[in-house]
């Protein structure tokens, strides 16, 4: 053989020998496999892990702030560890009221690929809201969830939240069996990513999940939401009681404003949730990321950016959790 034949016969060999599965593996991102263990999210050393960030608002409606530079100055400036994807099913250009799927689709996985380059966590909400039951849109979750779940499966950083705030006196017997089905979906692609349940009232009755827990299910977390000017000790106390009853508890959205999103914010409350989910080890998700002029909303109406946001730009709530998350000066 000539010697360029050679060459190009090494070459092909090499090229047949190169270890390009272990390529693709190492291209799933590198952030530390979570599990549930007792009431804790523990990582896998097995050391508890507290999850604090933020939650977009509606992606159909601020799709802006779904940008790297974005979840990079959260990640690096902000402290925050976890971002939210607020998916909204029912409300005006949700999922399953006439939203463009696949666009929202491509915005949820655009989300997750920007928070896994900046090493966040990334929770896939399922925003049920004046749907009330998640029943009522149960053919269309299966199938996102499916469709997730394969998707990232090897993501370790994903996890799964499969519906927002049941609300309208939808009871905890049929959350707990939509859990169920859910769970099952996900659990054929994904065997052990965490998924965070939602339970009755608003996200409010840990109580009764905590009576009545899924059982025979690994890493399951159920969801407690209070907005700290409206929600104050009662819920508090229902909160640390579930916990300290055995039930994982996870705070995937609060605001430290009215429980409408507006009104005022009550910065001393939030700062009490913030000590009894420290106590707890719980992990807590700040509603929202958006500039709509309303007083959850951490950037005032007025900016305009979608990154780079400087002192001036936050509202009360902003600045507040800026401060909570340790944000570096
Ligand atoms: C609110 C938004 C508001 C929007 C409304 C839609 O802040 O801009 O118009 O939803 O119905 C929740 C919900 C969350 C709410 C938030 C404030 O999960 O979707 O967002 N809230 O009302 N539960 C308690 C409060």
């Amino acid at each position: 053989m000539k010697k360029r034949q050679i060459a190009t016969v090494l070459l092909l060999m090499m090229f047949c020998m190169f270890p390009f599965r272990q390529l693709a593996q190492a291209a799933v991102p590198g952030l530390d496999p979570l599990h549930v263990e007792g009431t804790r999210l523990v990582g896998s050393d097995g050391k508890p892990v507290q999850l604090r960030g933020i939650s977009t608002h509606g992606l159909a409606w601020f799709p802006e702030y779904v940008n790297e530079d974005c979840f990079r100055q959260l990640s690096q400036e902000w402290n925050a560890n976890v971002v939210r994807l607020a998916l909204y099913t029912e409300e005006y250009g949700g999922y399953c009221s006439g939203g463009d799927q696949e666009a929202l689709k491509a915005l949820v996985r655009s989300g997750v690929e920007y928070a896994t380059r900046q090493n966040l966590y990334v929770i896939l909400d399922w925003h049920i809201l004046s749907d009330g039951n998640p029943q009522t849109h149960r053919q269309e979750a299966r199938e996102f969830f499916r469709e997730m779940s394969q998707e990232y499966a090897e993501y370790t950083n994903v996890l799964y939240e499969i519906c927002n705030e049941p609300n309208g006196g939808t009871t905890w017997q049929e959350i707990k069996s939509y859990a169920q089905e859910l769970i099952g979906v996900i659990r054929a692609n994904d065997p052990d990513g965490v998924i965070l349940v939602g339970t009755p009232n608003w996200s409010q009755y840990v109580d009764q999940a905590a009576a009545d827990p899924i059982q025979d299910q690994e890493n399951l977390m159920y969801t407690l939401h209070f907005y700290a000017a409206t929600h104050r000790d009662e819920l508090r106390s229902r909160m640390t009681a579930a916990v300290e009853a055995g039930l994982p508890v996870f705070v995937s959205e609060y605001g430290i404003s009215s429980a409408d999103g507006g009104g005022h914010i009550d910065q001393a409350e939030a700062d009490r949730w913030v000590a009894a989910m420290d106590r707890y080890g719980i992990s807590y998700v700040a509603w929202n990321l958006s500039n709509k002029d309303e007083a959850s909303a951490i950037l005032l109406p007025s900016c305009t950016k979608t990154s780079g946001f400087d002192q001036w730009d936050l509202s009360g709530s902003g600045r507040w959790l800026y401060q909570t998350l340790g944000g570096k000066q």
